[in-house]
């Protein structure tokens, strides 16, 4: 694993996943995804591991997916990849994942902390879904989850202007379970954790599927449409204006082309 890692330092039971890409923001790249999904299926196979723990760095949980890796695909690239198909199989995780944020979660990043059933995060936490500013709209659940999550309006307004909102914010919302000092994030994290650890493991999981069946059942036409959009933009040419300006650290040109 290069850009994952993953212990169990904190507890027999409680399994801690770290998104390791630093210098990158923990930008989602094709091969931090794939470690990501292989390390969840084997922790979901251990009998021993109740509850996972995903998180980043006190910068970044991560500013999203890797815009360098997308930025030159065209639609059929990325149709036929499929890159982010791992997501539906990160979301069948049938154990407790709580996100443990710090600092950025943008894009793939506020989605994958919204894949997860729990997010604990520090004050200095950021969530955003600025995909509108590089020519595309989110593609993991952004515009599904979030919208159902925190509402229309506020949904609306982060998805359509790409504002980040404060973890205080994002805890007003709903969006998020708990909101503490940045060195605490952890901490707190692993505390709800072990009190998830110390209940019956199977009914917890059957608690989280209940629930989340509950949550999401229209969800998968949303996100069968959501995808096909994101790969969608990738006909347009503010799709490569956008992510090249971002390369090249300069304001896009939209054409609406
Ligand atoms: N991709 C690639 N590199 C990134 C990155 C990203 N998303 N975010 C940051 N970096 C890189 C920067 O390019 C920079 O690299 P160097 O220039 O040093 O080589 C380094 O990380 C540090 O970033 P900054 O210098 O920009 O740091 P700042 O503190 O000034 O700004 C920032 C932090 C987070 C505000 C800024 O980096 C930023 O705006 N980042 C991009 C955020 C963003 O637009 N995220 C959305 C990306 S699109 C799907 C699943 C998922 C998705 C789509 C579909 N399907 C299932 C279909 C997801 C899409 C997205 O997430």
């Amino acid at each position: 694993m290069e850009f994952i890692k993953v212990n169990n330092a904190f507890d027999t039971h409680i399994a801690l996943i770290q998104l390791s890409r630093p210098k990158e923001l923990n930008a989602l790249n094709l091969q931090l995804m794939s470690e990501l999904r292989d390390a969840l299926k084997v922790l979901d196979n251990d009998d021993n591991v109740r509850v996972i723990l995903i998180t980043g760095n006190e910068k970044a949980f991560a500013a999203g997916a890797d815009i360098k890796q997308m930025a030159g695909k065209t639609m059929i690239d990325m149709w036929k990849i499929d890159q982010f198909s791992t997501w539906d199989q990160i979301r069948r995780t049938k154990k407790p994942l709580i996100a443990a944020v710090s600092g950025f979660a943008l894009g793939g990043g506020c989605e994958l902390a919204m894949t997860c059933d729990m997010i604990v995060a520090s004050e200095t936490a950021k969530f955003g879904q600025p995909e509108i500013k590089i020519g595309v709209i989110p593609g993991a659940g952004g515009t599904q989850r979030l919208t159902k999550t925190i509402g229309k309006a506020r949904a609306m307004e982060m998805v359509l202007t790409g504002k980040f909102i404060s973890a205080q914010e994002a805890l007003d919302y709903g969006l998020i379970n708990k909101v503490v000092p940045v060195e605490l994030y952890l901490e707190a994290a692993v505390s709800l954790a072990k009190e998830i650890a110390s209940m019956s493991p199977i009914a917890v999981q059957l608690a989280k599927e209940a629930v989340n069946r509950s949550f999401e059942t229209h969800l998968d036409e949303g996100l069968t449409l959501e995808r096909k959009n994101f790969y969608l933009a990738f006909a347009s040419e503010d799709q490569k204006e956008g992510m090249q300006a971002f390369i090249e650290k300069r304001k896009a040109v939209y054409k609406g082309k």
